[in-house]
């Protein structure tokens, strides 16, 4: 169909959930099923304000929590007339993190809540840790609670394959949906 937009896809949840791994895949099946689709990241780590981003995530330098939690943000604003250009033209935006983790993960730091054990195996960067982790899913399954945001769970704790082919499926009916509805304002 001539001039529908691309849908905009969000693949939010806690570290190793797998989202990088099912945002490539997807974006390679809805390709070879014939839709134009691109995998975009946040933070986007290759920018000025991603490279300070991705210093402070690495503990090499300290920010205050409030001009991190800014910073993230405006790490998106730089990328929305891009987001805007593809998703007039057409493509369909498959983003690995987005204004979800900035609420999610900022909020996590504000909750207090008994340390739990350490589960291990996380990665050394900051927020890496199983405690850390637990608090931003709780503030996760508070932004779900508001519906109007179209938000569709998928149990990740099932194999790659089968994960893969629900994200497929639920993301051709939000493609079908997306066609049909103006580009409205993004939520960053
Ligand atoms: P990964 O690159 O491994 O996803 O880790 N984060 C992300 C925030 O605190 N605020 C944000 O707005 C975003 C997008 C989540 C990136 C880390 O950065 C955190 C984990
Ligand atoms: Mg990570």
């Amino acid at each position: 169909m001539a001039g529908r937009r691309g849908a905009l896809i969000v693949l939010e949840g806690v570290d190793r959930a797998g989202k990088t791994t099912q945002g490539r895949r997807l974006v390679a099946a809805l390709c070879a099923a014939g839709h134009r689709a691109e995998l975009l990241r946040f933070p986007e780590r290759s920018t000025e304000i991603g490279k300070l981003l991705s210093s402070y995530l690495a503990k090499k330098t300290e920010l205050e929590d409030h001009s991190v939690h800014l910073l993230f943000s405006a790490n998106r604003w730089e990328q929305v007339p891009l987001i805007k250009a593809k998703l007039s033209q057409g493509v369909t935006l498959v983003v690995d993190r987005y204004a979800f983790s900035g609420v999610a993960f900022t909020s996590a730091k504000e909750l207090q809540l008994v340390d739990a054990a350490t589960r291990g195996e996380f990665g050394h960067e900051r927020y890496e840790n199983g405690t850390f982790q637990e608090r931003a899913l709780l503030c996760f399954q508070q932004l779900m609670s508001d519906k109007t945001l179209n938000w569709k769970v998928v149990d990740a704790s099932k194999s790659i394959e089968d994960v893969h082919e629900e994200i497929r499926a639920l993301s051709e009916d939000v493609i079908l949906c997306a066609a049909q509805r103006p580009l409205g304002e993004l939520w960053k």
